[in-house]
């Protein structure tokens, strides 16, 4: 297939040939290898450091790092309230998983790179910079949400960090990634794509077409599965009968990388070396992260425990909170965050978001005429019959 995009591409005059077949070549020695049999880790359970700390991560730096995961681990709170107050329809939180999206965040260069991102992925938007006024707006279906209410709550998009619009079909992103990776490369950016996604969409079939083409054509594309070990009430067993995800690599001619996704470090580490692979044209790379949903699904599952999943297992993973194995390390470091100060840092991200809903809300809901808005630069005839069919109902409605 790759010969024939070349020729029917060189026929047209169009974009220059795409190397085919990459194979996967031995990585530069830096200590992170593909294909590992346990999950790379630089950060213990109990937060001491099992290898050596590169020299960047300063206990200022940690300390930054630590804001950001607390900030979306609290996002996720308050948001859960505001669906419970019946302020927004629909929400999945990332709890337990902030190592992984923030860890991911740091290989991006945003508003460069494009980001293909799957619906639990607001962490790492937050992470990118994506205010949360806009990820508040979005959810709420206000005036102010860039989508203007026309998508399903908390499926973002965020059009300064080139974070493409979610969808809720689960891998459907996987393919246009490729394309997207497969786009920059035809024009020789220096951009990357990255594409994130469940355990559960490595058995789409989306998910084999695009790592296969992506594979095939050597693009730019790091996948990122965030493997959180459920897909809703399937576990990772009744997913794959692989090993694990990252092994699935091999077959599409990438390396594979496996780290434990609840080590900020260690995610940090991986995924900016899989991305500097990218980046240097050797084609796409695959990471999985290793880490635990510990909230339910989304609202359309509150009670997880009760029905697929036991609460010693959650428990366990509780245990292995990544934003408190940060606070052990830097205790261990000598740069403990106090209770106090950690009291003050939720309270202000609890008064940040409070003031943010007031803002958006304030912007009130978006008038029914955008519906027919911004699609097409000539509406075509049937919806102007719509438009025509609604407004004349609306007016009814108003007498
Ligand atoms: C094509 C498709 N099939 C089924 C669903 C229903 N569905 C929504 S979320 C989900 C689980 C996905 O799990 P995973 O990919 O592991 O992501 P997670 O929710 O665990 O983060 C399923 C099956 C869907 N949205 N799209
Ligand atoms: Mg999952």
């Amino acid at each position: 297939m790759a010969e024939n995009v070349s020729a029917s591409a060189a026929r047209s005059g169009g974009p220059p040939q795409m190397t085919t077949l990459p194979l996967v070549e031995p990585l530069p020695v830096t200590g992170i290898q593909p294909f590992t049999k346990e999950p790379i880790r630089y950060i213990g359970e109990d937060g001491l450091p099992v290898q050596p700390l590169p020299a960047a991560y300063t206990p200022e730096r940690l300390r930054e790092l630590h804001g950001v995961m607390l900030r979306a681990r609290e996002f996720d709170r308050k948001l859960i309230t505001l669906l419970r107050q019946g302020r927004t329809t629909f929400y999945a939180q990332s709890s337990g998983m902030e190592a992984t999206q923030v860890g991911l965040a740091h290989s991006v260069r945003p508003g460069h790179d494009w980001v293909w991102p799957y619906y639990r992925d607001h962490t790492l938007a937050l992470a990118l910079g994506v205010p949360m006024f806009e990820l508040i707006s979005q959810v709420l279906g206000s005036n102010s949400d860039p989508s203007r209410g026309r998508q399903m709550p908390h499926h973002f998009a965020a059009r300064k960090q080139n974070f493409v619009s979610i969808s809720s079909s689960i891998a459907n992103q996987v393919p246009p990634a490729t394309g997207t990776a497969m786009a920059q490369k035809y024009l020789g950016t220096d951009e990357i794509t990255i594409c994130t996604f469940g355990d559960g969409a490595t058995s789409e079939g989306d998910w084999h077409a695009g790592m296969n083409m992506a594979g095939a054509m050597a693009a730019p594309c790091l996948f990122v599965c965030e493997n959180n070990q459920w897909a809703i009430s399937t576990n990772l067993r009744g997913q794959t009968a692989s090993e694990n995800i990252h092994i699935k690599a091999k077959a599409y001619g990438m390396p594979g990388f496996y780290v434990d996704g609840n080590d900020l470090v260690a995610v940090m580490e991986v995924c900016t070396h899989a991305a500097e692979w990218v980046r240097a044209g050797n084609g796409p790379a695959l990471v999985e992260c290793l880490t635990y949903r510990v909230g339910s699904h989304s609202n359309a599952d509150a009670d997880a425990e009760k029905h697929y999943r036991t609460r010693e297992e959650v428990q366990e993973w509780l245990g292995r909170d990544p934003v408190v194995r940060v606070e052990k390390l830097l205790e261990h470091l000598g740069h403990p965050i106090g209770s106090e100060e950690r009291a003050n840092m939720i309270s202000a991200v609890h008064r940040e978001v409070d003031e943010q809903v007031i803002r958006a809300e304030a912007t009130g809901q978006p008038d029914w005429r955008i519906m027919f808005e911004d699609v097409y630069a000539d509406m075509p005839a049937h919806l102007r019959e719509e438009a025509a069919m609604l407004r004349a109902e609306q007016e009814g409605g108003r007498k």
